[in-house]
């Protein structure tokens, strides 16, 4: 399971304020607390506060890097500061995200050439995000599509099927489910999956139980990879727990060190 740590985003309170005034001490502490967790990716999202997004992009990458080697997830809707990112990032970068519509993905999957960058796709479009499983799989497909006519690889491609909080939007945990497991039939190699793991319990108590619970039913459908708060240990220990489940790691006895220490 590929964790791409959710914390440096402008839509927490001390990350905005960070943000907004050019202190890099927030975004480096968070950073090595997510790294030490274990996450793989460390995602960057200046929030909806930030006035000129372009110049906050950059400057995040920028003193990040200072503390991590980790790859970095440039979470904007602005594709200009999407590639002020690209061109600062040391490691391959992941670009999050693009919906599947087509002048934004000719942008973006050329844009993901050019820097040698991994995608995440949007099961989405003008019309927003569809409610049943199929819908967005059609839309999977034309993420797919487009990615291969550009030349990025599947394996560098990650298919967002979206999941929303259940507290407002029950009907669609079960959807996406079922969208995981028909998106990994789509191509041959298949692409990669993810989710915003965190979205799902928005404004519910008791958030971390069922961050928790919907990973390991996402795993059980082909997730591959989660933005999610890498400090929550137990979920770090369900993502363990669950590829030992699925067969997907071996030596179960120390599996947890294993997991931990980023050995597995
Ligand atoms: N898919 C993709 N990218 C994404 C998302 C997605 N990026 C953003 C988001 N969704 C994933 N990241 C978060 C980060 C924080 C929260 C949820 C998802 C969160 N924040 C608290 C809240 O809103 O209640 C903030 C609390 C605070 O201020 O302390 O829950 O789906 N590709």
């Amino acid at each position: 399971m590929i964790i791409i740590g959710e914390r440096i985003n402008g839509m927490f309170k001390d990350i905005g304020q960070a943000v907004a005034a050019y202190d890099p001490k927030p975004l480096q502490h968070w950073a090595i607390q997510q790294e030490q967790s274990g996450a793989h990716y460390i995602d960057i999202n200046t929030g909806p506060t930030a006035d000129d997004r372009v110049k906050s992009m950059r400057w995040m990458v920028e003193v990040v890097q200072e503390v991590t080697a980790l790859p970095l997830c440039l979470d904007s809707t602005n594709y200009d500061a999407i590639e002020a990112g690209l061109q600062v990032c040391k490691q391959r970068a992941l670009i999050n995200s693009v919906p599947a519509e087509q002048e934004k993905m000719d942008r973006v999957f050329a844009m993901a050439r050019e820097y040698n960058a991994q995608v995440i796709g949007l099961t989405m479009d003008k019309k927003g995000v569809p409610k049943d499983a199929e819908s967005r799989v059609a839309l999977a497909l034309e993420l797919v599509a487009n990615a291969d006519a550009a030349g990025v690889a599947m394996e560098d491609l990650f298919i967002d099927p979206l999941i929303l909080p259940v507290n407002v939007a029950q009907d669609h945990a079960p959807e996406v489910l079922r969208a995981l497991t028909a998106i990994k039939t789509l191509a041959n190699p298949a692409p990669m999956t993810v989710l915003g793991l965190s979205n799902v319990s928005q404004k519910s108590p008791d958030r971390q139980l069922i961050n928790r619970c919907y990973l390991l039913m996402g795993m059980a459908c082909g997730l591959d990879a989660v933005i999610a708060d890498a400090s929550d240990e137990a979920l770090m220990d369900v993502a363990a727990t669950g590829r030992i489940l699925l067969n997907l790691d071996i030596y179960c006895d120390s599996y947890l060190k294993l997991f931990k220490s980023k050995k597995v």
